[in-house]
């Protein structure tokens, strides 16, 4: 999800000979589109700043401008496209075995299923993280929908999606390919985030507004879908959060008693969440074996629920090969990200993943991330760490050092937490400044 790795940050001139706007038609360069920064919408929901408050005043002035990518125009990859050999190795054919669990026993109530439901994810998380659900009660149409949203939005003239450009600083908003950040190992995508709350008082429905001010009446309707979208996810997140829990053996009743938490440890912990939601778009690629669509990564978040469509290119890192996981129609792919894997007292690992490009076919995907409330201390329910029959593997933090952490200084991977948990004891004041975020 959101990126992270050492890579060369993208300069605030707007003269650098590597931003173009693409290339015309028949090839020959276009010249940059240079295009101003949005002023931040009121009722955006952003996490904690990865710009300075400098830059941020300076895009609310409006007084940046920057270059974008037009994907759909490049006939070759331009240079800032190309990921080294490392990252963008060839895929192992075999794919992964990613079962595909059934939470709708969540509603009916069938215990042995439940516990079958439960082994399942347990056998996953404890590999590689990843699994697929079905039976989630997201009614197909509300995701064809989705999808086709996701369509509509990117095929528009680029110059109206930028009307919803993302602010520095913040998650929300459209990007090309992250070049408005980064300079080099650019991802070959188009992406539109914006967040998502339904907590307590929050009677507006924040992404219809966030659509209706950033692109106007004509996008309402767009935002009810995603409006609808993010809250079933909202609802089949916390059903996970309930499936992890009896996962992980974690009895419900005495620790919930001694949290004070009712429905379970973690449905609780989320039940306030502030989450992002990122539709993906990858358009066809000339040369797919030399870039990549999404760069490896580990979601420094909770828990995300990836809805793809029938094309295929996520991929998980697993013992050292890549390995794709096919599309099963009308299942979602669930992860388990950094946040859950301290939850968890290292239990349960967050895996490495990305998304390879192709030749032929457009692709997309929509990603939910689920984040705690930023000022919530993330800590294991106690009976995780007795289950382990081991000390607490990470100290309590809050998720807003944790994204400070994988926004700022840190390429994400599978020891996120282990640095994260040295940054933490040597005082986040004494901040390493080298090593930005990852275009993924
Ligand atoms: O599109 C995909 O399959 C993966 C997307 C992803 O990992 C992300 O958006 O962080």
């Amino acid at each position: 999800m959101v990126s992270r790795a050492r890579q060369e940050p993208r300069s605030s001139s707007s003269s650098s000979s590597s931003k173009r706007a693409g290339a015309s038609m028949d090839g020959s360069p276009a010249p940059p589109v240079l295009l101003r920064a949005p002023t931040p919408p009121s009722n955006s929901i952003d996490l904690p700043a990865a710009a300075s408050d400098k830059e941020k005043s300076e895009a609310a002035a409006g007084a940046t401008a920057t270059a974008v990518f037009d994907l759909r125009r490049e006939p070759k990859i331009p240079a800032p496209f190309v990921w080294p050999n490392e990252d963008a190795r060839p895929t192992l054919a075999a794919e992964l075995e990613v079962p595909v669990v059934d939470v709708g026993v969540f509603r009916n109530g069938d215990a042995a299923a439940r516990r079958r439901a439960a082994e399942q994810v347990a056998a996953a998380c404890a590999t590689h993280g990843f699994f697929q659900v079905c039976g989630h009660g997201v009614d197909a149409g509300l995701a064809r929908a989705a999808l086709d949203g996701a369509s509509d939005f990117f095929r528009l003239p680029l110059c109206e999606k930028q009307r919803a450009r993302r602010v520095p600083g913040t998650v929300s908003g459209y990007t090309s390919a992250h070049a408005d950040r980064f300079a080099s190992k650019l991802p070959w995508k188009e992406t539109l985030s914006f967040g998502f709350h339904d907590g307590a008082g929050a009677a507006s429905p924040v992404v219809v507004d966030y659509f209706a001010s950033t692109l106007g009446p004509d996008f309402v309707g767009m935002g009810r879908v995603y409006q609808r979208y993010c809250e079933k996810m909202k609802e089949l997140s916390l059903t996970i959060m309930e499936l992890l829990e009896l996962s992980l053996g974690l009895g419900l009743g005495v620790e919930e008693e001694e949290e004070g938490c009712a429905g379970g440890y973690y449905r609780d912990f989320f039940a306030d969440s502030r989450s992002i939601m990122r539709c993906n778009y990858y358009p066809p690629c000339p040369e797919p074996e030399r870039t990549l669509g999404t760069g490896p990564h580990c979601d420094p978040t909770a828990l995300t629920i990836l809805l793809q469509d029938d094309v295929g290119g996520l991929e998980v890192l697993v013992d050292g090969d890549w390995r794709p996981v096919r599309p099963v129609p009308g299942a979602m792919v669930i992860n388990i990200g950094d946040t859950f894997m301290a939850l968890s007292n290292g239990r349960y690992k967050s895996c490495l993943h990305r998304a390879v490009v192709n030749r032929r076919q457009e692709r997309r995907s929509l990603a939910f991330f689920l984040c705690p409330r930023e000022d919530r201390v993330v800590r294991p329910p106690a009976a995780a760490a007795a289950a382990a029959a081991a000390p607490r593997r990470y100290p309590d933090f809050t998720w807003a050092d944790l994204m400070r952490f994988t926004q700022r200084h840190y390429r994400a991977d599978t020891r996120t937490l282990d640095a994260f948990t040295r940054w933490l004891a040597h005082g986040p004041a004494q901040e390493p400044t080298t090593a930005p975020p990852a275009a993924t």
